[in-house]
């Protein structure tokens, strides 16, 4: 298939090896018939040919006997033949684009190799609002242009940049989304009922390569599309109207994936308004959903977003544990709860949540955002897969990724003609798909493999300016922006760009609570809110001490004098001017950097480039300054080697 689109990580030289050999695949079914039409193009293009009978060079299988689990795939070449054997169509689906990822490697040696997904659940995100909504715009979040599904209203006629889509998913490993914004506005609620058309519609789309549909509800929707007085989750008419909607929706969808719900949260109807837990509430969804093998995705994103900041007995950060730890046991089997993979909300650095360690009884999955909302909104360069990667491995009792069921990715795609707006942010959405599959992946070896799909063939200087400029972006974001993971201190409302007290005052519970003799939030046991104890030994006792706290997350756990040491040698303050200071530095170096190489991509990905990392230095100035200006003046402390503060 060669679209009109740009082909991300699946350009037509990505089909080279495959295309140009005989190439078999046996089996039935719209999967397979997805395979043969990737095979027979590429074979088109390269010189290759499809063989159903005689000798080949590689050949793919779905093969009932073959003792695989769902979506696992054997990969083993012996005797000059590749073999890629499956036991059910997705599995085979999932071979294929290994071995396109292979290149040349699928066909050299012998290997015998067996490929399972460690999470089987692997979930795009949309934040993508049906009408343009008057704040959010067309994606809530989104910085990637408008929906690549609805525009003004309406669903796209033509579809065929979705199918685009679902096949760049399904080459990283995805087989789900969910297709509308998790806060359901009035058009949007219609898409379970009068507008189920438009979800059948992509779901077509998304079906050829192997992804189930899944769509964000309103917990009120008995009463706003069903007429009731009531959406109590313990309610027969309530119960009767989710059976019977749920029902039509399989009736139009039958591999319809489920439901995502954020409820209670933000000012989202919840089970709360009748006096009913999130278990109650989860409950009832699962329940109409069961009968056709769907799930229910649970946010656990809930906190009180109208606190009192003069309150220091609140502490957001406690809240999804404190809401959801007495429930754990009480969900039912297809809840799965999704849980951000930090206490906070997608800030640059922030702890792993304790809740993803603390619910043994409840299916979970981590969430993580793509779309950049508080680390450059895809006009800086932050490459997250680092992030990621070290939330999955991260060490309660086993690593994060061996006890959930899944991973959930906000998605930072949108109409732009290079899916991201930044194009280097198109690595985000692949390392977080392949890191779903197999958490244990290298993130810079993920990095790697992007480039190398992304732009194969081109000179190797490419390359490693590529791997130079994006390797360590998070933490060159990090620099230059809030210290020590304290967070926030964003523009309020689009949250790009500094406002050091922006959300200081503010009810939304994301305080620094800066004074003229130090910052952070005290969130220990002994004096604070003791959001440590939310932890299992070592990290609740770790966080706790000031001598055991990585410098990292110190402003997260302690409120400290600007002259408290770092672990790192430097004082607080020292550290906030010196790393704003290199944050920038970092950002002029890869400005230097793609100068010499920028010739070697085609001219608009150059350009875009270039003009986002202008803005990338420009916004990295603006923070360095704002951060340095409002310490400098709060403490009266100078920097100890003379720079210029304001
Ligand atoms: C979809 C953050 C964002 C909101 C988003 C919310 C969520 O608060 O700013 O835009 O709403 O997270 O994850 O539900």
């Amino acid at each position: 298939m060669i679209s009109d689109f740009h082909p991300a990580w699946l350009p037509v030289e990505a089909f080279r090896a495959l295309g140009s050999r005989r190439v078999q695949v046996r089996g039935e079914g719209l999967l397979l018939d997805t395979v043969r039409t990737e095979v027979a193009a590429a074979c088109r293009r390269f010189g290759g040919a499809p063989a159903d009978t005689g000798l080949c060079d590689v050949s793919f299988a779905v093969s009932s006997q073959a003792d695989l689990a769902p979506e696992e795939f054997t990969y083993a070449r012996g005797e000059g033949v590749t073999v890629v054997r499956a036991a059910d169509p997705a599995g085979l689906l999932h071979g294929f684009f290994h071995v396109v990822r292979q290149g040349e490697r699928a066909f050299a040696g012998d290997f015998d190799e067996r490929h399972a997904p460690a999470l089987p659940i692997r979930l795009v995100s949309h934040w993508d609002n049906v009408d343009v909504h008057p704040v959010m715009g067309q994606v809530e979040r989104g910085y990637a242009g408008g929906s690549i599904f609805w525009s003004a209203g309406r669903l796209r006629e033509d579809l065929s940049r979705v199918r685009a889509y679902a096949r760049l998913l399904a080459a990283g490993g995805i087989n789900a989304v969910a297709i509308n914004n998790v806060n359901v506005h009035e058009a949007e609620a219609q898409l379970l009922t009068d507008r189920i058309g438009e979800v059948a519609a992509l779901a077509e789309q998304f079906r050829a390569y192997g992804i189930r549909v899944h769509l964000s509800v309103t917990f009120a929707a008995p009463i706003a599309l069903g007429g009731l007085p009531t959406a109590d989750p313990l309610d027969e008419r309530v119960r009767a109207w989710w059976a019977q909607a749920t029902q039509t929706v399989y009736a139009r969808i039958p591999d319809f994936g489920g439901y995502v719900v954020k409820a209670d949260s933000e000012g989202q109807p919840g089970p709360s308004a009748y006096a009913r837990s999130h278990a109650d509430g989860a409950n009832l969804l699962a329940e109409a959903l069961a009968p056709f093998g769907g799930v229910v995705h649970w946010r656990a994103f809930v906190y009180n977003h109208r606190q009192d900041w003069r309150d220091r007995s609140t502490d957001r950060a406690r809240a999804a544990y404190d809401h959801f730890t007495p429930l754990d046991g009480r969900f039912a089997p297809n809840v799965i709860l999704q849980v951000k993979h930090g206490p906070m909300d997608f800030q640059v650095r922030e702890p792993v949540s304790p809740l993803l360690g603390a619910m043994p009884s409840t299916p979970v999955a981590v969430e993580v955002q793509a779309t950049q909302e508080y680390t450059g909104q895809q006009r800086h360069v932050c490459y997250l897969g680092p992030m990621w990667s070290e939330v999955l491995r991260f060490p309660f009792a086993r690593p994060v990724a061996g006890l959930v069921q899944g991973m959930v990715t906000v998605a930072n795609v949108g109409d732009d003609p290079f899916w991201t707006g930044h194009p280097l942010a198109q690595a985000n959405l692949y390392a977080a798909a392949r890191l779903g599959w197999n958490p244990a992946l290298d993130p810079l070896a993920l990095l790697d493999e992007w480039i190398a799909l992304t732009f194969p063939g081109h000179d190797p200087a490419l390359r490693e300016a590529l791997r130079a400029i994006m390797d360590e972006s998070w933490q060159a974001y990090e620099r230059y922006t809030a210290p020590l993971g304290v967070g926030f201190m964003v523009r309020p409302g689009h949250h790009y760009g500094p406002d050091v007290d922006g959300y200081e005052y503010t009810p939304w519970g994301t305080y620094h609570f800066a004074d003229r003799d130090g910052i952070g939030v005290d969130r220990t046991r002994a004096t604070g809110t003791g959001f440590t104890g939310q932890y299992p030994s070592p990290w609740r006792d770790a966080y706790e001490s000031l001598a055991d706290c990585p410098d990292e997350l110190l402003l997260f756990f302690h409120h400290v004098p600007y002259a408290h040491v770092l672990r790192n040698g430097a004082t607080v303050v020292q550290h906030i001017y010196d790393t704003h200071f290199a944050g920038v530095e970092r950002v002029e170096a890869m400005i230097l950097r793609w100068q010499q190489v920028s010739g070697l991509v085609d001219e608009a990905v150059a350009a875009r480039i270039a003009e986002r990392l202008a803005e990338q230095l420009r916004s990295a100035e603006e923070w360095r300054d704002q951060v340095n200006a409002y310490f400098y003046r709060k403490s009266g402390v100078p920097d100890a080697r003379g720079r210029r503060i304001y």
